[in-house]
């Protein structure tokens, strides 16, 4: 008898030892508070990102409540440690991660509310303003501080640098011309810039939480896969203004987030993975395009994929069976699982002919080893062991090399390069010891090639990809990807699509 008292002085001792205790509701308040002004109302963004929990899903909430803290070094947020006390910050952090009270929508009048023309496209020339090849132009991602930077890619002098949207995430896309790059940030935000006028055309949100974006093959559209609103947005290349948004909702009705869209050149289309229901869908832009989608049946749910050269097979992640699958695009039908034992960043993969036959590469995100398929028979080749999980990977037709990060683990500071024909690790480099060392493009010739050491006293270094000499370091904020204007252009062999 005499615990039930003592249990409840336990529990009054707990509360009033905690007189700093901040529930959801008080959070919501400081939220409005503090961060509204800059993150939006409903958390849906502003000047500063979007903080619903799908927008927060790769940042851990230390890092968030370190972020309330101290803000964030090359941006507008600032600190709050003076200002907020420690009960609060973690209050704000646990708020931060519930879903919004109410459900968060973003209609077709949000999205032609974002739209901004920024310059009169037709009121610049049309030919590059600049004396750089335009079709060895870089555009590299400082994802540290949230710019671009557009370098010659024979002289690696920088032409233009300018603030970006926060987050960009996914390979930019060109228009065929290669005049024009398009970027997607992960809060929605959809931009186009002109490389040859250096300057930015038109910026539109398309959704709250965007996967990606593919151009056609004829620049004339965009299409955006988004999570948040699960949908497809179609918006015209010129300007991105809205032509339609495209509901994904399966056969039987479920909607489903996009997993990735990209464009399919010789066959005019659009391809898209979902992943909610098991779909894959083709949407045609030939002609006078009606944008309906061409149901494909996957055997699993999709996550991200790559194409074969031919673009007639697509080879998407899925998360069950082998962790892989390949759907004809022809016959509309799954062909077969494929071993992929580590959920690669399949987009990553890159493909090129080993003794008259195709292969296809992949890291694998969760599993120190690339994956080798051959394209004809679907049958795993080879595992290469590496000195930790990678992300991405590179060559080029002029390459005797397929160059690989080591993304994850203490080794991150390393990139292998694997010899394309024996399937060996035949260097293996560490351009700063102890730093993150991740994606590499060729130029357009494939003489060089620029690794990012992804860290804030990061750099961006050019290589001559047959000595394997260093020929240029230029510092930069964690550069995450850099692509190649002629290599993007061409869907060459060796890079991403
Ligand atoms: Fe990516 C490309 C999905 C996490 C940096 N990533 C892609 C693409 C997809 C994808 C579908 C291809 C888009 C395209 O090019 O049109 N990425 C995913 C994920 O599902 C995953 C694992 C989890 C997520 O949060 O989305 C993921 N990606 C990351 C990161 O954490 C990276 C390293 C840092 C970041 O910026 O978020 C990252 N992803 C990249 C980059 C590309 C990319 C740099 C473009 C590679 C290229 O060479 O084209």
């Amino acid at each position: 008898m005499r615990l039930i008292p003592f249990a409840l002085l336990m529990l009054c001792g707990a509360v009033q030892a905690a007189p700093e205790a901040v529930s959801l509701e008080q959070a919501g308040v400081l939220y409005e508070q503090h961060c509204q002004s800059c993150h939006g109302a409903n958390r849906l963004g502003g000047a500063g990102p979007a903080l619903l929990p799908e927008s927060l899903s790769r940042i851990k909430p230390d890092e968030a409540r370190a972020v309330i803290h101290n803000g964030r070094p090359a941006s507008q947020m600032a600190a709050f440690g003076d200002r907020l006390n420690p009960a609060q910050i973690d209050a704000l952090v646990s708020y931060l991660y519930q879903p919004a009270a109410t459900p968060p929508t973003w209609s077709d009048a949000d999205i032609r509310a974002s739209h901004r023309i920024l310059t009169d496209v037709d009121a610049l020339p049309s030919t590059p303003q600049h004396s750089a090849d335009p079709l060895n132009l870089f555009v590299v991602v400082e994802a540290g501080n949230h710019h671009v930077r557009v370098l010659d890619g024979d002289h690696f002098e920088e032409l233009a640098n300018f603030q970006s949207h926060f987050a960009l995430h996914g390979g930019p896309k060109f228009s065929p011309d290669g005049r024009f790059v398009y970027f997607a940030s992960r809060d929605g935000w959809i931009s186009v810039y002109d490389l040859h006028n250096l300057t930015m055309i038109a910026e539109v949100r398309a959704g709250l939480n965007t996967r990606n974006l593919a151009v056609s093959n004829d620049g004339r559209w965009v299409l955006v896969g988004n999570y948040l609103p699960g949908n497809l947005v179609l918006l015209d290349a010129r300007d991105l203004s809205l032509v339609k948004h495209i509901p994904t909702l399966g056969a039987d009705g479920t909607q489903s987030r996009v997993s990735a869209v990209y464009t399919a050149p010789p066959r005019d289309s659009f391809v898209v993975a979902l992943k909610d229901v098991k779909e894959a869908w083709e949407i045609s832009y030939a002609g006078e395009p009606d944008f309906q989608p061409r149901r494909i049946e996957a055997a699993d749910f999709l996550d991200d994929f790559s194409f074969t050269p031919d673009y007639r097979y697509l080879l998407a992640t899925s998360r069950k069976a082998l962790g892989g699958q390949v759907i004809d695009l022809d016959t509309g039908k799954a062909v077969t699982d494929i071993p992929l034992p580590g959920m690669p960043h399949l987009g990553s993969g890159i493909y090129w002919k080993r003794g008259g036959n195709w292969v296809f590469a992949t890291p694998n995100v969760s599993k120190g080893l690339i994956s080798v398929l051959d394209l004809q028979s679907w049958k795993l080749i080879k595992e290469i062991p590496t000195e930790g999980p990678g992300f991405f990977m590179r060559s080029h037709l002029n390459s005797p090399y397929a160059w690989t990060d080591v993304f994850f683990g203490p080794n991150n500071d390393a990139v292998h390069l694997i010899d394309k024909q024996t399937l060996e690790v035949a260097h293996t480099l560490r351009p700063m010891p102890g730093k993150n060392a991740a994606h590499v493009e060729f130029t357009n010739d494939g003489r060089y090639a620029l690794l990012s050491v992804w860290d804030t006293d990061g750099a961006l270094i050019v290589y001559d990809a047959k000595t394997l000499k260093e020929i240029k370091r230029i510092p930069m904020n964690k550069p995450s990807g850099k692509y190649n204007v002629g290599n993007k252009i061409e869907y060459a062999e060796g890079t991403s699509h």
